[in-house]
C-alpha cells in the first residue's frame, strides 16, 4: 500500500541519523512502528542505544523488539527523538495527537538535542487544521474548559474508543477541536495554554529540526 510504503522509507531514512551510544526518543504511531522494526534490526547487529518511549504502546513494541529501554527519570539528555505527526506545514509546525500520546511525545521530543519527524506525504499541508487539533484537558470541569477552547473558534468533541471516554497515559482527556485553517499556530497554542483545566496542545510550534518526508521511491527532507 503506498501510504505505508512511504511511511516505511521515512522511517528508515531516519534511522540513519541514530548513532552508537544514544538515549534516542521514541515517539508513536504506525510511521514510528516502522522505525522501531528497522531499529530492532540495526540493534540485534550490533547498534548501542537506550530508547525513551513516549507512549505504552511504543514501550509495548520496543520490548518485543529487543530495543533497550529506559525511563525519563534516569536519562540527563536525549540525543535524538524520531516521531510521526497528524499534519505538518512548511514552517515546520506539527499538529500532533492523533494517537492520544501527545503530551509525552511533546516533553520527549521538546527535550532533544534533535528533533526527527517522519511522515508520509499525505501529512503534508500548506496551513494546519484540516485534522481536528488534539487538547489533552484535565477531567474535572472538562466541559467547562470545551466552551472556553469553542470561544476560538471550534468545536471541540470529547474523543471516544469504542464508545468509552478515550483516557491518556496520563489519565486526561483529549478534546479534538476542528479548526479547519490554523493562520498562527504560536498564538492559538498560547491561547490553549493559558487555559484553566488544558494540560498540553498537539500543536508542536517550529520543535522539529528535520521533517522527512517519505514520497513514491525515496524519502527527502523538508528545507
Ligand atoms: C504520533 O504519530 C501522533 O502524534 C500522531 O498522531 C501519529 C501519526 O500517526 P501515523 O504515523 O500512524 O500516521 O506521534
Amino acid at each position: 500500500m503506498k501510504q505505508d510504503q512511504q511511511k516505511k522509507l521515512a522511517a528508515e531514512e531516519a534511522v540513519k541519523w541514530i548513532k552508537d551510544g544514544m538515549v534516542v526518543g521514541l515517539g508513536s504511531g504506525s510511521t514510528v512502528n516502522w522505525m522501531l522494526e528497522k531499529l530492532g534490526e540495526k540493534v540485534q547487529q550490533g547498534l548501542q542505544i537506550t530508547g525513551i518511549p513516549s507512549s505504552k504502546k511504543t514501550e509495548r513494541l520496543a520490548k518485543q523488539l529487543g530495543i533497550p529501554l529506559t525511563d525519563s527519570s534516569s536519562v540527563s539528555r536525549i540525543d535524538i527523538a524520531i516521531d510521526g505527526a497528524d499534519e505538518v506545514d512548511r514552517q515546520f509546525n506539527l499538529i500532533k495527537g492523533g494517537g492520544g500520546s501527545l503530551v509525552r511525545e511533546k516533553i520527549v521530543d521538546a527535550h532533544a538535542t534533535e528533533f526527527i519527524v517522519i511522515v508520509d506525504e499525505s501529512k503534508l499541508v500548506s496551513t494546519l487544521g484540516k485534522f481536528p487539533l488534539p487538547v489533552e484537558v484535565l477531567p474535572f470541569g472538562w466541559e467547562l474548559t470545551a466552551r472556553t477552547i469553542a470561544e476560538l473558534g471550534c468545536e471541540p468533541k470529547i474523543r471516544e474508543r469504542n464508545g468509552e471516554r478515550f483516557i491518556s497515559d496520563n489519565g486526561n482527556y483529549i478534546l479534538d477541536c476542528q479548526f479547519n485553517s490554523i493562520q498562527n499556530p504560536q498564538q492559538l497554542h498560547e491561547q490553549l495554554k493559558q487555559m484553566t483545566g488544558v494540560v498540553e496542545t498537539g500543536l508542536f510550534v517550529q520543535m522539529a529540526d528535520r521533517i522527512i518526508i517519505g514520497k513514491e521511491q525515496t524519502a527527502e527532507e523538508i528545507v
